[in-house]
């Protein structure tokens, strides 16, 4: 019973009514009727602050590539749909999420094959982590993916992957947000009538048309509920993060920025925010908390996380998530290398529904004590 459980047991307005035998009678005449008592679960539906079903963990991509690329000799795309290994958090995995409501995989393509056309409810990004000559169509607008790239598939917009002939095996992260979607029964899935779109715009024009660093095309409206720049290329988003980079930053974030969907200034999608954060040579940030489930992909260098107490250790294409209100904190291992971390987050969520709250780690010089594993 943590610390919390006894307070709520002993604290005058919580529940704390003891089981009689004429109680327990009484419980299972209103269960007959599809009821039952407040009080029996008023502590557990009510905690005093938000208590992750989410485990804190890391998945090493030197532990998970040799898997994800065996499944290229054990099914295809066509019969598996999609050819994925998805992150399954063991506290999470009744809904198949990562961390929070966030579902995450490692999808993996060779030259030459393709998944069919098909769009959902769910949003959907992808984050580039191996190979050349992947692409992906959003609504017939084709877009030419690198290492580091960043991908939206917003919801109900017709989305497909491939792999050019001339290409390498690509390996990428799916982000989704199937599980929230899933919780509000709300997902609709629907394949292409045609299994594969025309492309019917110039290569990578979004990007092109609303990648220019404070500038709005002249021509094109967009009032969609999500961003018209489907492609966030790295090189821009480093030199972004590298000019940041002179000025203080945050003691929490380091040097974090969003992806700005550039119409609104606001994140990229209406469910799901990303950022890409820089911890500069021997950074380490102080320990911080907020609500929100995060997922993080280490793009750059290497260095660990101290998560609730916790310590993680990462290198280049680990992924690891903080659940809500985790406490956290970063370091940089090098002293003379940036470390560059991606992160998916529900943070548009949490803003809109106005359940955003953080708090700052205040002992210890603003450091969690690490346990012993
Ligand atoms: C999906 O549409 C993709 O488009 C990947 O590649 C993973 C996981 C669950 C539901 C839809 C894709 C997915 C997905």
């Amino acid at each position: 019973m943590t610390r919390h459980d006894q307070y709520n047991e002993n604290v005058a307005g919580r529940a704390n009514v003891e089981d009689t035998p004429e109680l327990l009678a009484y419980y299972d005449d209103l269960k007959k009727k599809g009821a039952a008592a407040l009080w029996t679960v008023a502590n557990k539906i009510e905690p005093w602050e938000p208590r992750s079903q989410s485990v804190p963990m890391i998945w090493r991509y030197k532990d998970l590539r040799e898997d994800v690329l065996r499944s290229v000799d054990l099914v295809t795309p066509e019969k598996a749909g999609r050819r994925v290994i998805y992150l399954d958090n063991p506290g999470r995995s009744d809904v198949a999420a990562a961390v929070g409501w966030i579902y995450a995989g490692l999808q993996v393509m060779h030259p030459g094959e393709r998944a069919s056309a098909h769009r959902h409810s769910a949003s959907a990004i992808r984050f580039i982590m191996e190979g050349t000559g992947a692409y992906t169509v959003v609504d017939g607008h084709k877009m030419t993916l690198g290492a580091n790239d960043f991908v939206l598939t917003p919801n109900g917009t017709w989305h497909e992957h491939a792999v050019a002939s001339d290409g390498s095996p690509c390996i990428w992260q799916d982000g989704l947000d199937i599980p929230l979607v899933n919780a509000l029964e709300a997902n609709f899935y629907e394949v292409h009538p045609d299994l594969a779109q025309a492309v019917t715009h110039p290569v990578d024009d979004m990007t092109r048309t609303w990648g220019n660093a404070g500038l709005r095309p002249g021509t094109g409206a967009w009032s969609k509920g999500y961003s018209p720049m489907f492609k966030y290329e790295w090189a821009p988003t480093y030199e972004a993060l590298s000019g940041l980079a002179e000025t203080d930053g945050s003691p929490y974030d380091g040097i974090l920025m969003h992806y700005m969907n550039p119409v609104t200034s606001g994140h990229v999608m209406g469910t799901l925010g990303a950022s890409m954060q820089m911890l500069r040579p021997g950074e380490r940030t102080r320990a911080h908390r907020h609500t929100g489930s995060f997922l993080y992909q280490v793009c750059k260098g290497s260095g660990h996380s101290v998560i609730n107490g916790r310590r993680f250790d990462w290198t280049e294409r680990d992924i690891f998530c903080v659940p809500s209100w985790a406490w956290h904190e970063h370091a940089n291992a090098s002293a003379t290398e940036d470390a560059c971390l991606f992160c998916l987050n529900d943070l548009p969520v949490m803003e809109k529904l106005g359940l955003y709250r953080e708090e700052a780690f205040g002992d210890n010089g603003g450091h969690q004590p690490v346990h012993k594993p």
